[in-house]
């Protein structure tokens, strides 16, 4: 028989959380909460907290994308939940496994109106996988790993659970939790010998590889593919960086022509969504490859779709035995387009401007991060350019807000990412805009001694809104901040340090700096308003 554990909500939850490699909490201070921090204190299980709840939520999808296994957002009751719902949503729409534990009013008097009353399940229910109320204390660890287990099955993502104040507060008992047991989606063989098929066979195949490649651990497998079929890969989100830079099916700068003369299109575990044209590729065949039957596409139709654990669709893939028509001569043309395109951005990224534009920034960048140096980017132009400019050299070391596009994850990406790897350069790459919704935590970053760099693009705008509303009115409103506005004197005073930089030759010993001040540094770079990112599309 399993053994019994025994304590207050706290403790039982804890013993559920770490069954599944739960490492750390996320949280800003809430009394509803109290016995999760003290089963944590009693067992050194480490509490990183934050100055707003969707910094804790941010930190803990963090963990979880860098680190695939589940990323944990204590948040007290009402307003603590309700500040974490961007971070909840963003983890939906990245497939990240962030679970929330929601403080919740006393469930005895509901309804007679206690501080911070508020139900939250029907808030967050479209946003997660799971979410419910815990009702009785001994049934806490079974919710997590109930909860846990859908966080973790394909396709990931997060979930809730609130628990009532009497409920966390009181004593009970449970079964030891035992080793997680997460299901695997098998896809239908016949989908995947097709999609084989179609892409061993195409005379000018292409493949898109995304997050969930990376979220499910296949990104080995996707380069035996690659290699197996002499397919050329382009990468978007957490597949960045799943072909080293210099890989000869590694392609970046290629992709228009790559799109309009592919013959097939194969995607994989990203969905069809705006950054890949809605899945329009003109003539092009489609093949989209998916983690789970949920994620087939509805507004397109795919030659074939298979739905299944995407290590093992990939590593039937690159078994494939039937003949391979011979890529080399579409590989070496993508190639020489590859190469002119990197030939442009060297130029851009070395543009003796005054004022400085953005992608000599990068340049400089290019120059002093290591290649397992974790960049995040949290911005509108400014994070364009980084997703051009930059090229992570690994997989698992790019992280974006991904397709919800939502404006304040830095500090807390890079809280998530620090505790991630102690060791590493942890790089944020913020707009000017951008710093306001997360800087304040530059103080639980220097209080809980967790050094990252911070590199503002500082255009004195909301750059990716200014331009566009001025192209298509001829005006534009709400889209100016205070120009050269000192956020490393902001960090200073939170306990870090920073510095101003006007002049491109500055750059470079201002970044030096900053890597080795052990401390959060904030580089404040003053670039041209005037610059903005080329995009097809006004409506950012
Ligand atoms: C939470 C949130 N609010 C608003 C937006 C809309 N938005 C997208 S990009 C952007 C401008 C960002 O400005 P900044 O961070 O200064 O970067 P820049 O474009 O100037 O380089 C805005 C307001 C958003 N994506 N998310
Ligand atoms: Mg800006």
């Amino acid at each position: 028989m399993a053994d019994v554990i025994e304590g207050h909500g706290g403790d039982l939850a804890l013993a559920a959380l770490r069954a599944f490699g739960v490492r750390e909490m996320f949280t800003l201070s809430g009394g509803h909460v109290f016995p999760l921090y003290d089963a944590a204190h009693k067992q050194n299980f480490p509490i990183f907290d934050v100055r707003h709840e969707q910094s804790a939520v941010f930190a803990a999808e963090a963990v979880a994308k860098l680190q695939r296994r589940p990323g944990l957002a204590v948040l007290t009751a009402g307003p603590g939940v309700t500040n974490g719902i961007s971070g909840l949503t963003s983890a939906f729409f990245n497939a990240s496994p962030v679970l929330v534990l929601g403080g919740r009013a006393p469930q005895f008097r509901w309804g007679a109106g206690s501080l911070q009353e508020f139900d939250h399940v029907p808030l967050v229910a479209p946003i997660t996988k799971y979410a419910a109320t815990v009702t009785d204390t001994d049934g806490i660890a079974g919710e997590i790993t109930a909860a846990l287990t859908a966080a973790l099955t394909a396709h990931r993502g997060p979930a809730f659970l609130d628990l009532p104040l009497e409920v966390v507060f009181s004593t009970g008992e449970a079964a030891e939790p035992g080793a997680p047991a997460v299901p695997v989606i098998e896809a239908d063989p016949a989908d995947v010998e097709r999609a084989a098929t179609l892409l061993a066979t195409a005379e000018r195949p292409v493949i898109i590889a995304g997050s969930d490649v990376w979220g499910g651990d296949a990104i080995d497998a996707l380069r035996a593919v690659a290699e197996a079929l002499q397919v050329p890969v382009f990468t978007n989100g957490m597949g960045r960086g799943a072909l080293p830079p210099a890989h000869p099916l590694a392609f970046a700068k290629a992709r228009r022509p790559a799109l309009n003369e592919a013959d097939l299109v194969c995607v994989i575990g990203t969905p069809l969504d705006f950054r890949l044209g809605f899945g329009e590729f003109g003539e092009a065949q489609v093949v989209h490859i998916v983690d789970a039957p949920s994620l087939r596409a509805t507004h397109v139709s795919p030659v074939v779709s298979p739905a299944g654990d995407l290590q093992r669709i990939l590593t039937e893939i690159s078994g494939y035995r039937g003949s391979v028509v011979d890529h080399a001569e579409w590989v070496e043309g993508l190639r020489s387009a590859e190469d002119a395109g990197k030939a442009r951005d060297a130029e851009a990224m070395a543009a003796d401007t005054d004022p400085i534009k953005p992608a000599r920034i990068y340049g400089e960048l290019r120059k002093v991060l290591a290649p397992d140096a974790v960049t995040i980017g949290d911005g509108g132009d400014f994070v364009s350019y980084a997703g051009r400019y930059l090229e992570p050299a690994q997989p698992g070391t790019w992280l974006d807000p991904g397709p919800y596009g939502c404006l304040g994850t830095g500090m807390g990406y890079a809280m998530g990412a620090r505790i991630t790897y102690p060791d590493r350069q942890i790089c944020v790459l913020l707009g000017d805009g951008a710093a306001g919704f997360s800087l304040m935590d530059a103080e639980s970053l220097a209080r809980q001694n967790l050094p990252v760099v911070m590199v503002v693009g500082n255009n004195g705008i909301w750059g990716l809104e200014k331009h566009p509303m001025n192209a298509m009115y001829g005006y534009d409103v709400a889209a100016d901040l205070q120009p050269g506005l000192r956020y490393d004197e902001v960090v200073r005073a939170l306990g870090g340090a920073g510095e101003t930089v006007e002049k491109a030759a500055d750059l470079g010993p201002a970044l030096a700096r900053a890597f080795d001040s052990g401390v959060p540094y904030l580089v404040n770079v003053l670039t041209d308003p005037t610059d903005a990112y080329p995009r097809s599309s006004n409506l950012a």
